[in-house]
């Protein structure tokens, strides 16, 4: 496998980065998780332009352009003969002193991986997912914007060990008013009386790509699309239940805490929305080729 390191495309043994890097020691840089179809990359420009938001958040200054970057995501998969995968792309503050100043650290190191992801059982996008809302909350948005994908991701890691200890898969994970903030990679939705509702951003969701492509297409069929504060009630009594992610994809969820969700089976709707999703990914990306 091939790896894209700082401008070289070496052997994934090969691929090595300063234990100074403020990366690692700090958890200092932001990252992306990019779907590629068929020989497309899927909402490339997309996720290059969140990338770039969350550097500009963090203060970190991006040491490629956009089209740069491009090309690299795209040459890392040719390099790879990859069709269809996932590719992670990470720019970190670089190597640098220990101590939190970021004074001194340089140049930035950027690392693409382009491989295959499946974060739940193929099983599961048939008969749905069970999630269970778990005691570690999403950092406050008043704290660190949870739009900015930061390579800083322990709450999240702490609520998904919560969730498997106790023989679920994925954690529900609240703010600290006690909403539904999201899962620990994936936006969350309900369908209740035929209108979709996902939790708004400043309730503690990621800006999901997903999320934002599944909202679109639900307008698209006419469903009414409500960003609003939801509760886990909110979600015991849904009808429908799905979470969103470039890694999850378009997954059907079946109970919440215990409660079946509807009638305990994946939703007409969310089956509806993950099929138009399907067909979509196809047609709106960056093609290899
Ligand atoms: N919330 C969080 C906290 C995420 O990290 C999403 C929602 C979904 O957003 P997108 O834009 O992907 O629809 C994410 C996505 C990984 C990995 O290991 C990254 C994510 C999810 C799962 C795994 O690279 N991020």
């Amino acid at each position: 496998m091939k790896i894209y390191l700082n401008g070289e495309y070496v052997e994934k043994e090969d691929a090595k980065i300063s234990v100074f890097d403020h990366g690692l020691l700090y958890g200092d840089g932001v990252f992306e998780g990019i779907r590629l179809y068929d020989g497309c990359v899927y909402k490339l420009d997309e996720h290059l332009e969140r990338l770039e938001h969350s550097a500009k958040a963090i203060l970190l200054e991006m040491p490629m352009s956009r089209a740069e970057f491009a090309e690299a995501v795209c040459e890392t998969c040719r390099q790879n003969n990859l069709r269809n995968g996932y590719v992670r792309l990470i720019v970190t503050r670089g190597p640098g002193h220990l101590g939190l100043t970021p004074d001194g650290c340089g140049p930035q190191s950027v690392i693409i991986i382009a491989d295959n992801i499946q974060l739940y059982p193929q099983e599961l996008y048939e008969n749905g997912l069970k999630i269970i809302s778990v005691p570690t909350r999403r950092i406050n948005s008043s704290a660190l914007p949870p739009a900015v994908k930061s390579l800083n991701y322990l709450n999240n890691i702490l609520a998904k060990i919560e969730a498997k200890r106790v023989g679920f898969l994925e954690a529900l994970m609240l703010n600290d008013k006690g909403e539904i903030a999201e899962c620990t990679g994936d936006n969350v939705f309900i369908i209740r009386k035929g209108t979709l509702y996902t939790p708004p951003l400043d309730a503690g969701s990621l800006r999901g790509i997903t999320r934002a492509a599944v909202m679109d297409i639900a307008s698209g069929i006419g469903i009414a699309v409500k960003e609003q504060a939801l509760t886990r009630y909110d979600l015991w009594i849904a009808d429908e239940c799905f979470l969103t992610g470039t890694a999850a994809e378009v997954i059907p969820c079946v109970e919440v805490d215990h409660r079946p969700i509807g009638d305990g089976k994946p939703g007409e709707l969310t089956r509806k929305l993950i099929d138009l999703f399907r067909d979509s990914v196809k047609m709106d990306g960056v093609r290899l080729d």
